[in-house]
């Protein structure tokens, strides 16, 4: 066996509790990585990757795209939209695999029935990053917040609930899965500039895909 087979080699899924609230299931969705880039591809095809800009003024190094609900951010602060302005139409429903995916996952980590409404992707390239934020802009803080790496590996940066806490750095891979609720849900959190590479089916980007309920 040559060492680059040994590495590529699948991981069994293993949990690793980073806080009460929040597990990491690495590995979860490694045998669906294929069928979860065309499912986003398919989602990009009609919602394009955009740069959005911060409420601050700032654009962000991170394109994003979406479906179920929609995201938006100007100078009055961020929002989920449940219709495309450009023509009116509901965004695209979130795809099957998706919603089956994550709801194993949430179930896993103790969170059972998780039903989400609004799904944002995220594409990093070479050198995006995410700042430290919390997700608090959904109506419903009982429910969990499900998060799906694909492609090129992060360092996740996970903190308290103020935002100068000591913040943890838990590397993720491709196929990995956060699931992040209860006493957790409002951490802050973020993600360490991506370093250079290229993954064998997403290429030199990293995909992350999250799973809420909005509204
Ligand atoms: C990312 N994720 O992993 C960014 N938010 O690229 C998030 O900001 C995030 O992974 C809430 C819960 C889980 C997450
Ligand atoms: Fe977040």
């Amino acid at each position: 066996m040559t060492l680059d087979l040994f590495e590529d080699a699948t991981p069994p899924p293993w949990r690793e509790t980073i806080a009460p609230g929040a597990v990491v299931l690495h590995g979860f969705v490694h045998e669906q990585g294929a069928e979860l880039l065309a499912a986003v591809q398919s989602v990009v095809a009609e919602v394009p990757w955009r740069h959005m800009t911060t409420p601050g003024g700032y654009t962000m190094s991170v394109a994003m795209s979406w479906c179920g609900h929609g995201w938006n951010s100007d100078n009055h602060g961020y929002r989920y939209t449940q219709r495309n302005p450009r023509n009116g139409h509901p965004w695209p429903p979130i795809p099957a695999i998706l919603m089956a995916l994550v709801e194993e996952a949430a179930q896993q980590a103790g969170f059972a029935r998780f039903v989400p409404d609004a799904c944002l992707m995220n594409r990093y390239d070479v050198g995006s990053k995410l700042s430290l934020h919390q997700d608090k802009d959904e109506h419903d803080f009982g429910a969990p917040i499900v998060s799906v790496s694909l492609g090129l590996p992060a360092v996740f940066q996970f903190g308290g609930l103020q935002r100068g806490d000591p913040a943890q750095r838990i590397p993720l891979a491709h196929g990995d899965v956060v699931v992040w609720g209860g006493p957790a849900r409002l951490r802050f959190h973020g993600i360490l500039p991506i370093k250079a590479g290229s993954h064998s089916l997403v290429g030199p980007h990293r995909i992350n895909i999250t799973l809420r309920k909005a509204l």
